[in-house]
C-alpha cells in the first residue's frame, strides 16, 4: 500500500465540534509514527464497534474491521492470534467498551493479549442520542434520564489496573499532541494497552470546561509503581470536580497471550496447528 495522509475520501457525518476528530487525527499521527519507525501499513489493523466513534474505520484509511457492539476486543484478539505479527487496535465507545462488552475489555487486560484499546470515552451514547453510560456522572440528564442518571458512575482506570493492565493511560480530545503522543506509546506496548480519551460530544454531553479546567498532565509520576498509579488514578472518580490526571498511569511488560502459544510444549507447527493444540488443552 502507498503512504498517502491515511483519511479517506467518505463524507464525514460526526457533529462539528466532536472529539472524534481530534481522535481522528492523533490516531492518524501516531499510525504515521509506527510507519515511520518501518511497521508496514498492511501490517495495522483496525477494529471498532458500533457507534459514532466507530466512523473511525470508514475515515481513516487503514486496514479496518466494522465489529459489533460491545466485541472489539474479541474480535482483535483472534486477528492477533491468527497472525501475531499484526499491530491490532480497537476504537471502541464508552457504551461499548464499558457497558456492553465490559467483560471483554476485563478479560483483555487479564489475558494480557498484545492489542490496544482506545475507549472513546464521551461519557453518553452518542449515535443513540443521549443516554447514560457507566462513565456518566450521578444526576446526568439525557434521552433516558430526564430526571437526571440515579447511578455513580465506576472508574475504568480503577478496574484496568484490578484486571491486570500493563498499559494504562488517560487522555482527552483536547489535547491533540497529548492524545497522539500516548496513542502512539500505547500501540507500541508489547501487550494489553488501554488508553481512556475523555472526548467531547459537542451535542450530548460537552464538558470541554470542565476538562479544560481541571485536567493537568502527570508529571514526577512513575509508571512503574503500581501503588501510586492506583492513587493517581483515584484521584477524580469520573463524577466530582478533582483534578484530572492525563498521561500513563501504569507500564508493566509481562509475557502476552499469544506468546503463550508458542512457548506451549504441544505446539510445534503451523500457527493453525499451535491454536487448535492450545484449544485442545494438548499438553
Ligand atoms: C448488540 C447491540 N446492542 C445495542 C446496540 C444499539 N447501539 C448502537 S450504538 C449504541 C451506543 C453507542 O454508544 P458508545 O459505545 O458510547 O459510542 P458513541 O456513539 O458514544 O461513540 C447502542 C446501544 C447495537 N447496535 N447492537
Ligand atoms: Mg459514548
Amino acid at each position: 500500500m502507498p503512504e498517502k495522509n491515511l483519511i479517506t475520501g467518505a463524507q464525514n457525518t460526526w457533529c462539528p465540534g466532536c472529539g472524534n476528530f481530534t481522535l481522528q487525527f492523533a490516531l492518524r499521527n501516531a499510525i504515521k509514527g509506527l510507519i515511520a519507525d518501518g511497521v508496514p501499513l498492511e501490517n495495522i489493523v483496525l477494529v471498532t464497534g458500533i457507534g459514532c466513534h466507530a466512523k473511525m474505520g470508514d475515515y481513516l484509511d487503514i486496514n479496518s474491521f466494522y465489529s459489533i457492539h460491545g466485541r472489539t476486543i474479541p474480535v482483535a484478539t483472534g486477528i492477533k492470534l491468527a497472525n501475531p505479527d499484526l499491530t491490532v487496535l480497537c476504537c471502541a465507545g464508552d457504551g461499548d467498551a464499558y457497558a456492553e462488552g465490559l467483560d471483554h475489555l476485563i478479560f483483555g487486560a487479564k489475558r494480557n493479549t498484545d492489542i490496544t484499546v482506545i475507549v472513546h470515552n464521551n461519557r453518553v451514547y452518542g449515535l443513540t442520542t443521549g443516554q447514560y453510560t457507566p462513565t456518566s456522572p450521578l444526576g446526568f440528564r439525557g434521552k433516558s434520564t430526564p430526571q437526571g442518571a440515579p447511578e455513580e458512575p465506576f472508574n475504568p482506570l480503577i478496574l484496568m489496573l484490578a484486571s491486570g493492565a500493563g498499559f494504562v493511560a488517560r487522555s482527552t480530545s483536547r489535547k491533540m499532541p497529548h492524545l497522539s503522543g500516548i496513542i502512539g506509546q500505547a500501540l507500541r506496548h508489547k501487550g494489553f494497552s488501554y488508553v481512556d480519551v475523555l472526548q467531547i460530544c459537542a451535542t450530548y454531553f460537552n464538558v470541554s470546561e470542565l476538562y479544560d479546567r481541571q485536567g493537568y498532565e502527570l508529571s514526577d509520576h512513575d509508571p512503574s509503581d503500581f501503588s501510586a498509579a492506583c492513587a493517581k488514578a483515584e484521584e477524580w472518580d469520573y463524577n466530582s470536580d478533582a483534578p484530572i490526571a492525563f498521561g500513563l498511569f501504569y507500564q508493566e511488560e509481562k509475557t502476552s497471550f499469544e506468546e503463550r502459544f508458542s512457548r506451549h510444549p504441544a505446539s510445534p507447527g503451523s500457527r493453525n496447528e499451535q491454536i487448535r493444540a492450545f484449544l485442545e488443552m494438548k499438553r
